[in-house]
């Protein structure tokens, strides 16, 4: 039996470059998607959780084209990280992270998509940044696409509906491994494969109003960002053998409201469609049969060209990963009482706490998680994302005390090291947003994830100053021990 985490156990924190770097016109970049997302800082809470402010419209998306503004538009700024990133590094590093995740901008490197060459400037940024990071003894797992692709393939293409993108996307990824290819440890070719179905703007880059079958376009893009998927998988070993291709979704975790066996039944679907279907496919290379009977019931179509089914099946994921924030109930009770959740509205489960943005918080469901997808493939499993949005209060020495965070990762870890010990071939833990950073599903900077500080609020305002939590301190004591020291 395995005792505590394995000693080359990869502890670390997560980003992405949308919600990180900013300099959305330098560098040569081009615009991309996440950066025509419209936020207003004087909106209340209820108004930032709104659907309609957080979905994305044609008339929405065109006024964005327009406009130079960044206050309105906050992934236009991030945290600054573009210009900062070594003075960052110097706190990754006394931080101790094993492993740094981020995604890169395919619009940094491709400005339009379809560039015939890429943008050496935006290569060299990536080259730098990684360079240093294994200076300092940190390992890179790059996340190729983390929802930001170049405008122009929308304006063209229609984003992930036609398979030019998945032609221009595998350009970009070829140029990721021939150039990057020695620098980067771990690859993730997109991030949450399920959140095209649960936020279609971010995850397949879909303007609702500009669709005429919007549910039919979604499956669509989906089965050609599958496609897209295997097609990296085959080229990253054609061009680097050995490199560790991976898959990762969003986790739903989901548990029978009641031992009523309608309720199990229900979970069983829940669980098909919202989580198993996105893993299945790119781990077990085909289309799961029960997605047949999903698909008639709904009256979708998806077109598929021969040779597809080979593609899926000679192509599959090394490690398997996942975000992992909160769980919920599965119901046929159409009344049952709902809650936030990351991507969806969640059922309420009673005997489960929320946080301030209404996500019920379950350690013990990460270890259950954990479980069930090394059940499922066999596969190492990597924890790409994990933790707690939360408000900070900065004292006035500077300090910033946050018990609840610490309490929320410490159970988290509690609970993987319990997984371990089941058995679990548990090989890393990137935490969420470790930096803070703007938020991606309500834009704003007060919803806080880090163990590090920055001050800039929500309309973008601040000094832009890192400062540590006490959280830092807890995470540096718990990479320091492998996860023995907990308090
Ligand atoms: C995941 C995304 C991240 C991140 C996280 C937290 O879905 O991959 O980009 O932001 O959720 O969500 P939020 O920022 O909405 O709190």
């Amino acid at each position: 039996m395995k005792t505590g985490f394995p000693e080359n156990f990869l502890w670390g924190g997560a980003m992405a470059s949308s919600q990180a770097e900013g300099g959305w016109d330098q560098g040569g970049k081009g615009l991309d998607t996440q950066d025509l997302r419209y936020f207003d800082p004087a909106w209340t809470r209820e108004e930032r959780a709104k659907k309609e402010n957080r979905r994305m419209s044609d008339a929405k998306f065109r006024a964005a084209l327009t406009t130079d503004d960044t206050v309105h538009y906050p992934f236009r700024h991030g945290i600054d990280f573009y210009h900062r990133w070594r003075e960052d590094l110097d706190l990754f590093q006394e931080l101790g992270i094993k492993v740094l995740r981020t995604s890169l901008c395919w619009a940094r490197i491709y400005p339009n998509g379809d560039d015939p060459t890429p943008n050496e400037e935006g290569l060299r940024f990536y080259c730098d940044l990684f360079d240093e990071c294994h200076r300092r003894g940190i390992k890179v797992f790059a996340t190729m696409l983390h929802y930001n692709i170049p405008v122009n393939l929308v304006q063209k293409y229609g984003g992930w509906k036609s398979r030019k993108t998945v032609e221009c996307y595998l350009r970009y990824t070829r140029t990721l491994f021939e150039r990057l290819g020695d620098r980067v440890d771990y690859w993730l070719p997109f991030n949450e494969f399920n959140a095209g179905k649960f936020n279609p703007y971010n995850g397949v880059c879909l303007v609702e109003d500009q669709e005429s079958d919007y549910q039919n376009a979604i499956f669509q893009c989906l089965h050609n960002q599958f496609i897209a998927n295997a097609l990296t998988v085959k080229q990253g070993h054609e061009i680097l053998p050995g490199s560790k291709i991976g898959g990762m979704i969003a986790r739903f975790t989901t548990y029978p409201a009641t031992c009523k066996p309608d309720d199990v039944m229900q979970m069983i679907l829940d669980d098909q469609y919202s989580n198993w279907f996105y893993l299945d496919v790119m781990a077990r290379g085909h289309y799961p049969a029960y997605m047949d009977r999903y698909f008639a019931q709904q009256g979708i179509h998806i077109q598929m060209e021969p040779g597809d089914a080979d593609i899926l099946r000679e192509n599959t994921i090394a490690f398997v990963s996942f975000s992992y924030y909160f769980s919920q109930v599965s119901t046929t009770d159409q009344g049952w009482e709902k809650t936030s959740g990351n991507l969806i509205m969640a059922n309420k489960n009673p005997y489960l706490e929320t946080s301030e943005w209404g996500w019920q918080k379950d350690p013990v469901g990460l270890r259950v998680t954990l479980n069930q997808v090394y059940d499922r493939y066999q596969l190492p499993v990597f924890i790409a994302e994990n933790g707690l949005g939360a408000k900070d209060v900065v004292e006035e020495d500077g300090s910033i005390h946050d018990p609840y965070r610490i309490d929320y990762l410490k159970a988290h870890v509690e609970q993987m090291k319990e997984a371990v010990k089941d058995g679990v071939d548990l090989i890393g833990y990137t935490m969420w947003g470790f930096i803070d950073l703007v938020s991606c599903g309500s834009m704003e900077m007060s919803k806080r994830y880090g163990v590090i500080y920055v001050d800039q609020d929500d309309a973008g305002h601040g000094t832009l100053a890192r400062s540590r939590k006490d959280s830092f301190y807890w995470y540096q004591r718990c990479i320091r021990s492998n996860g023995e020291t907990l308090d």
